[in-house]
């Protein structure tokens, strides 16, 4: 088959952009092919582009000989097609596409490695290995549009609420979170590490800007192979200047209501191919608010677990929580013990000014009050086992007037993966990163 060139043809429109308004009109759609049907004397080609599909109907007789005959092609060719729009009810948008003229662009196999066709989802690891073929299904069209909204109406929502969007370094000197999971990279002659978190940065740049929010990448080297875990993860992280944990709940809660509210408005469309209108509803304000030992009780008591004071609560505990719970609800005041060196201590320093947001079962998002005495960070620093004069880039911030702040670190695959109905993390993420994944 002969492969030809683009030259002067150009896409008058997207897919979206074809409706029966156009009928009667001349347009140049290019896609690819995501279905087709061959019934002798009829033929009909699914065009798929970015937005969605348009059918493409080949009559004999109403269409050249030479049309017909070349249109005979495969699953996910590449495309081009020009023709008059019009209107057909039973057709995607309403109308269909009565070709003049067609480009082949490019080819595929006889046997593509997973089903395009929306008739059956292949396998996630075989789609995962043929990630970019597979990101072009209707299913994942669904999946990123939200996505794609979920990141915008976020960022929408902080800056109407005076937060700046800040970059802060994805390489670093020294563990962020005093933990052990980092990637160590090498940074010329030294060794340096891939970022845990924003959060030293994001807390500095509250003693600047107030308000500050990033979305960014941040690396987890845990060996978790669960359905919740990936090793690049993406973060909302937000800090607060002039605030403290409960100022943090009150606008994380709003975002969260935001977000789905426009959801449902921009991407309706998109959830019911995943068939979550009737699950992704805009959740009621307040989120109920529950403190750390009263799910402790709760788990040990109705649930006959045994969780001591102090622990965390383990995989199995929230499964029981979530089917206890539904809906997005507060864990608040954590034992110090389990807390990073950066959170504040409750009145009863047993307790912690943190909490946790839980979407049922599923953490996603922790956060609290921080610390902003120099003096009392270095005393953090030295009951965690950590030196503080590995910290003293960062602590040199606190000499200089820091204001009272609070904040949370929310996990974008996660949530994604919530609202999307969907099984497994790494569905949420264009190419994941795993313990046993690195490609494509
Ligand atoms: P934390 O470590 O809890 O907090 O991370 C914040 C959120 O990120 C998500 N998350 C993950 N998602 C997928 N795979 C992982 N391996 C993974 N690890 C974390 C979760 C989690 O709630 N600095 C603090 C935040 C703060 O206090 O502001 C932090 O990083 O949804």
């Amino acid at each position: 088959m002969t492969i030809e060139q683009i030259d002067t043809w150009r896409k008058t429109h997207y897919t979206k952009d074809v409706s029966v308004d156009l009928a009667g009109k001349e347009i140049i759609l290019g896609g690819w092919v995501r279905n087709f049907r061959d019934l002798g004397g009829l033929k009909f080609i699914s065009l798929q582009d970015k937005y969605g599909e348009r059918q493409i109907t080949l009559k004999k007789g109403n269409v050249s000989d030479e049309l017909f005959e070349k249109a005979k092609l495969g699953y996910q060719y590449c495309i081009m097609v020009k023709g008059i729009v019009k209107a057909f009810d039973k057709a995607p948008g309403g109308v269909e596409i009565i070709p003049s003229e067609l480009k082949i662009l490019n080819t595929t196999p006889d046997k593509l490695p997973i089903d395009m066709t929306g008739e059956t989802i292949s396998e996630l690891d075989i789609r995962l290995n043929n990630r970019s073929l597979d990101l072009r299904s209707l299913r994942n069209q669904a999946i990123f549009e939200i996505r794609g909204d979920v990141l915008r109406s976020i960022r929408q929502f902080l800056l109407d609420n005076d937060f700046t969007e800040i970059t802060t370094p994805k390489i670093i000197g020294s563990a962020t979170e005093g933990g052990t999971e980092l990637f160590p990279i090498m940074y010329f002659d030294r060794e340096a590490f891939l970022t845990q978190s924003a959060q030293l940065y994001k807390e500095q740049l509250s003693g600047v800007y107030e308000r500050v929010y990033e979305i960014s990448p941040c690396f987890r080297a845990e060996k978790s192979r669960t359905k919740r875990h990936i090793c690049e993860i993406f973060v909302l992280d937000v800090e607060m200047a002039f605030a403290n944990m409960y100022d943090v709940l009150k606008i994380l809660e709003e975002l969260v209501h935001n977000v789905i509210e426009n959801i449902r408005i921009n991407k309706m469309s998109a959830l019911k191919f995943l068939g979550m209108e009737n699950k992704t509803l805009t959740p009621e304000l307040p989120f109920p608010r529950y403190r750390y030992e009263e799910m402790i009780d709760l788990i040990n008591n109705k649930f006959g677990i045994s969780l001591e004071w102090g622990e965390d609560i383990s995989t199995e505990a929230y499964r029981k929580l979530g089917e206890e719970i539904k809906g997005y609800y507060y864990i608040t005041h954590w034992p110090m013990e389990i807390k990073p060196f950066y959170i504040m201590p409750s009145k009863d320093p047993k307790y912690s000014e943190s909490f946790d947001l839980q979407m049922g079962w599923l953490e996603l998002t922790s956060g609290g009050t921080r610390v902003h005495s120099r003096k009392q960070l270095e005393e953090a620093l030295e009951t965690k086992g950590l030196n503080h004069l590995s910290f003293e880039s960062h602590l040199n911030a606190f000499d200089f007037g820091m204001p009272p702040h609070a904040g949370f670190g929310l996990g974008i695959a996660r949530w994604i993966t919530f609202l999307c109905g969907l099984d497994d993390i790494r569905e949420t993420v264009m190419y994941p990163r795993t313990p046993d994944r690195l490609t494509p």
